[in-house]
């Protein structure tokens, strides 16, 4: 309750931070993209989890006021790499009620319209369970964020219960294969087998394949060899603030 509170507190100071976790090219390593992702420093217990974030900002109604500063800071990263020379594109994390909210694609748009930052230059991320409640909407919702210009990834997949004709049916570029999977297929065959099924699906379905959590060399070689070329994970770096970023991009 009183950790709310200060969440409160912090998204009017907007001390939220969005940091940057890079997306690599698996068979010469060399950046591809980021995925931007939300963190808050509390001055007593140290980093907040993201998703006890995300619990409070919904619990307490304040998600248009939180996607506000999302979309600003999400916006201000771009512009500060493209000034470091940096083009590449990022990635934010939406919401399962984001995929409810027919006024999203047009607040994107007027975030866009206002940065001058082509729609192109940015992927949103979605779960499975995000398009459970209302797959019709959720659908319509995605088709007007893709005529923004912007890519749309599906996170954590795998891990959820959609249905496979509805994915299929949905305009999606790009499937991130859940860090569970990864983690696991050296050591299980049926990671394995998962693993290899997700990245064969999204390249029949003309869609990128992402692999989350790649921590060792074992990991990139495997997943090369399924046919997976990107992924982010600790082998290439944690998720760092931008002005990290920018260091470790030039080094
Ligand atoms: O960064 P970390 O691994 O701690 O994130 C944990 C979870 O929180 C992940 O599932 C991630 O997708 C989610 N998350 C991180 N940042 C954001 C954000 O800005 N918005 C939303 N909705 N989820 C986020
Ligand atoms: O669910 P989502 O992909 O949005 O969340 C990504 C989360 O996974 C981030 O919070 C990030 O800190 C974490 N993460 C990223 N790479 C690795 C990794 O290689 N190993 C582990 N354990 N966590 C990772
Ligand atoms: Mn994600
Ligand atoms: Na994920």
């Amino acid at each position: 309750h009183e950790l709310a509170e200060e969440l409160r507190e912090a998204l009017f100071q907007e001390t939220l931070e969005l940091h940057i976790q890079p997306q690599n090219d698996l068979a010469d390593g060399h950046c591809i993209g980021g995925e931007l992702l939300l963190r808050w420093r509390h001055e007593r217990t140290g980093w907040v989890p993201p998703p006890l974030i995300m619990e409070m900002i919904e619990e307490n109604g304040w998600r248009l006021m939180f996607n506000d500063w999302l979309l600003r800071a999400a916006m201000r990263a771009a512009a500060e790499l493209e000034k470091a020379g940096i083009g590449i594109g990022l990635s934010f994390n939406l919401t399962a009620a984001d995929m409810l909210d027919d006024d999203l694609p047009e607040f994107l748009e007027q975030n866009l319209l206002t940065w001058r930052i082509p729609g192109e230059r940015f992927t949103l991320e979605l779960t499975e369970s995000a398009l459970m409640f209302d797959r019709a909407k959720g659908s319509s919702i995605m088709h007007r964020l893709r005529k923004l210009g912007c890519r749309i990834a599906l996170d954590d997949f795998g891990t959820g219960y959609s249905s496979l004709s509805y994915l299929v049916s949905l305009p999606l570029n790009e499937l991130k294969v859940d860090r569970s999977f990864v983690v696991a297929m050296l050591d299980s065959a049926d990671s394995l087998r998962v693993v290899s099924t997700i990245v064969d699906l999204a390249r029949d379905l003309g869609m990128m394949p992402l692999a989350e959590g790649i921590e060792d060399e074992q990991q990139r070689v495997q997943l090369l060899a399924l046919g997976c070329v990107a992924g982010q994970g600790y082998l290439y770096a944690q998720p760092m603030t931008v002005e990290q970023f920018i260091v470790w991009y030039h080094s």
